[in-house]
């Protein structure tokens, strides 16, 4: 007797469930795209729109929410769409510009499914930028920091059962490098990533600097923990946007937060081209 196969949604108790909707959102963006394989994805984060478009050509810009697992973000200042870049060495550029961030409540597999796409999609290096609070007073709103490393304060991993992954050197020192080949001048520091969505305390921030944070934020540490799991090497990198709550005598504003932004854009988004043509 011959039956027909039946069509199965993934099951989504399954652990491997988020790595199947990750290959179906590689393979939609490799049909909407044109390219079946990129080599580098970004992940631009709150001051970083604009930062990619410098690395080479748009071949292509794609409706996040058309993509399979991803939704259009609701924050001002983050970019929606998913775009493949051309860059004059040849290499092929995944623009992430929809971040999902863990506040929004969407779940922790929502937050690093861009990342587990970029893997699927074939990138073998992943940048992920944003927009954070410092903690250094000499580190004026607009300065890029390299991350060197993250505390994961969100009290929860991407990772889900016996997966016991290594995260030494997580912020590639070989990716740090190169980007001090291009600014001799980046500082480096630790970035430590609150649940948000409401920004620290001065007690908080000064519990982070207690514990050895340079830099405060709502992103990157778990896409960056996912990121190692799936084989990427991860290139980290701040925008300090505010001084975090209390390093400074002003309060926090969004409005600073993108004003930051805009006046930094000219010179991180050379800096992030220059470090991807080095890749
Ligand atoms: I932009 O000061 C930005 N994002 N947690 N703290 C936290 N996230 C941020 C901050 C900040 N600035």
């Amino acid at each position: 007797m011959t039956t027909t196969e039946p069509v199965t949604a993934p099951d989504p108790e399954s652990p491997s469930a988020p790595f199947q909707l990750a290959q179906a959102a590689a393979d939609h963006l490799a049909r909407a795209t044109g390219v079946p394989s990129h080599d580098i994805a970004l992940v631009l984060g709150s001051g970083w729109g604009a930062a990619a478009d410098l690395i080479g050509e748009v071949t292509a810009t794609v409706p996040a929410d058309e993509v399979p697992g991803f939704s259009a973000p609701a924050v001002e200042g983050h970019v929606g769409t998913i775009r493949s870049v051309l860059t004059p060495e040849g290499k092929r550029a995944l623009v992430l510009g929809a971040r999902t961030h863990y506040y929004e409540g969407k779940g922790v597999r929502a937050v690093v499914h861009g990342v587990r796409t970029a893997a699927a999609a074939g990138c073998r290096v992943l940048v992920l930028t944003n927009g954070c609070g410092g903690l250094n007073p000499a580190w004026q709103p607009g300065t890029p920091v390299l991350i060197s490393d993250h505390i994961n304060l969100t009290a929860t991993s991407p990772l889900e059962g016996p997966t016991f992954v290594d995260l030494t050197d997580l912020y590639s020192s070989r990716l740090r490098d190169v980007a001090r080949e291009v600014d001799p001048t980046l500082d480096e520091g630790v970035y430590a990533q609150f649940p948000g969505p409401h920004y620290e305390t001065p007690a908080e921030v000064q519990y982070a600097k207690r514990i050895g944070a340079d830099l405060v934020g709502m992103s990157t540490a778990l896409e960056a923990i996912a990121a190692r799991h799936a084989g990427l090497e991860v290139f980290g990198i701040s925008l300090v946007t505010n001084l975090a709550a209390g390093i400074s005598p002003v309060p926090l504003s969004h409005e600073e937060v993108i004003e930051a932004g805009r006046a930094a854009g000219p010179r991180i988004s050379r800096l992030l081209a220059d470090v991807i043509a080095k890749l």
